[in-house]
């Protein structure tokens, strides 16, 4: 037994709500969690850690970023701000095919470096796991290259990264016309050059992305390959995205605005999560709400992630989401705290490992300054973090 943490309020998320222990304790063993109860049943341990009262959640996982890109794009921004629509300057070759050409002209530690600031804001307020696509680079080794990029900030930091081929996201300049070359392009190199680099694979099935059909031969590709897949749907228009993954048994459909009841149905049944981005929501001042009600009549599990990106969503702030989830979406507080550990979890694939605090999961713990867990939803800008333990380290 290496470490107790004693003295504390646990919100463990195991079983269908916060799973909360007052005056709780929680060990841990060679990074591994072997008790989370009772403090008065609690092992002994060489090391006892008193948290004062505080709370602790498992650590946050942030199952939707594109954290990894060169570049911003305030200077488009402010053109929308001038009235110019995100889909017109998309189509005028700016939005993702601006990043492409900063992505693509940066060296693999220029990426990791300029991704640091990103990253640690998110380490910041709890988050031990993150999700990070590619998606820029949008040619094979520009492509490779991001994805090592996200392998090396799970190595430089005390965080868990599970990166995915995001290969198509857009269609670059080369391939004007020729979307389907591209399409076998992702299918028939980058998917097996992504072996052992990448989790998963997705793709942007949109208007301004990839079609159901070209979107379909990318997730099959991939699952032939043997990689978990998901994918962007529904975001600003309903295309049948979520129902064509959950036809893949995509582990996620992502975004989900304009998703229908058989979208619903479809990623209930598939077991496929709902991962909802009220971020880009927010910044692209959409109106269409995702079909919350419908997820939950037909018992889709709810993730929330920041959708961390140069365009859309330029958040670097879990705990905010928590909050837009809340307001925009009218998640529960529930729905929002279990939407980023224990659900954000079963997006990755990787409820066995992570997302609860129950035993033999790994030991990532966030400790919160705060009375009551409703606070991290509450608040507007703040962050109540008091420590972050990733495998059973205090960090
Ligand atoms: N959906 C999004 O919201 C982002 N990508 C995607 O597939 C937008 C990415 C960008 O504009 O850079
Ligand atoms: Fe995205």
């Amino acid at each position: 037994m290496d470490r107790l943490w004693t003295n504390a309020r646990l919100a463990t998320m195991a079983g269908d709500d916060l799973g909360v222990i007052e005056d709780g304790a929680i060990a841990c063993r060679d990074g591994r969690l072997v008790y989370a109860g009772p403090r008065a049943d609690a092992p002994k341990a060489a090391e006892t850690i008193d948290c004062s009262g505080r709370w602790i959640t498992p650590g946050l996982i942030d199952c939707h970023t594109h954290l990894v890109h060169a570049g911003n794009r305030a200077n488009e921004w402010a053109m929308r701000l001038e009235g110019v629509s995100y889909e017109e300057i998309a189509r005028a070759g700016g939005g993702i095919l601006s990043t492409m050409h900063a992505t693509r002209d940066a060296s693999e530690a220029e990426l990791v470096e300029s991704a640091l600031p990103r990253l640690d804001a998110l380490l910041a307020e709890g988050v031990t796991t993150i999700e990070i696509k590619s998606g820029y680079g949008l040619r094979v080794e520009d492509e490779l290259k991001m994805l090592r990029a996200a392998r090396v900030l799970g190595t430089v930091r005390d965080v868990r990264v599970s990166p995915t081929l995001l290969g198509a996201h857009a269609l670059p300049p080369e391939y004007v016309g020729r979307a389907d070359a591209y399409v076998d392009l992702v299918c028939e190199e980058m998917i097996p050059a992504a072996i052992g680099l990448a989790d998963a694979v997705d793709a942007f099935c949109e208007g301004i992305g990839f079609t159901p059909e070209q979107s379909g031969l990318v997730l099959a590709a991939a699952r032939e390959a043997g990689f978990a897949v998901k994918l962007h749907a529904e975001q600003l228009s309903a295309l049948g995205g979520a129902s064509l993954a959950a036809s893949h048994g995509a582990l996620s459909a992502d975004h989900l605005e304009h998703a229908t009841e058989t979208d619903a149905r479809a990623m209930a049944e598939a077991g496929t999560v709902a991962v909802l981005l009220p971020g880009a929501y927010y910044f692209m001042r959409e109106t269409h709400l995702p079909p919350v009600d419908l997820l939950r009549t037909h018992g889709v599990p709810i993730a929330l992630a920041t959708d961390c990106n140069p365009g859309t969503s330029p958040t670097t702030s879990l705990l905010l989401m928590l909050n837009m989830g809340a307001t925009l979406f009218r998640l529960t507080v529930t729905e929002a705290l279990r939407g980023v550990t224990v659900h954000a979890a079963r997006a990755l694939g990787l409820s066995q490992e992570v997302g609860t605090i129950e035993p033999d999961k790994a030991c990532d713990l966030a400790i919160w300054n705060i009375a009551d867990p409703a606070e991290l939803v509450y608040r507007i800008g703040a962050n109540p973090l008091h420590s972050r333990v990733k495998d059973g380290r205090c960090c």
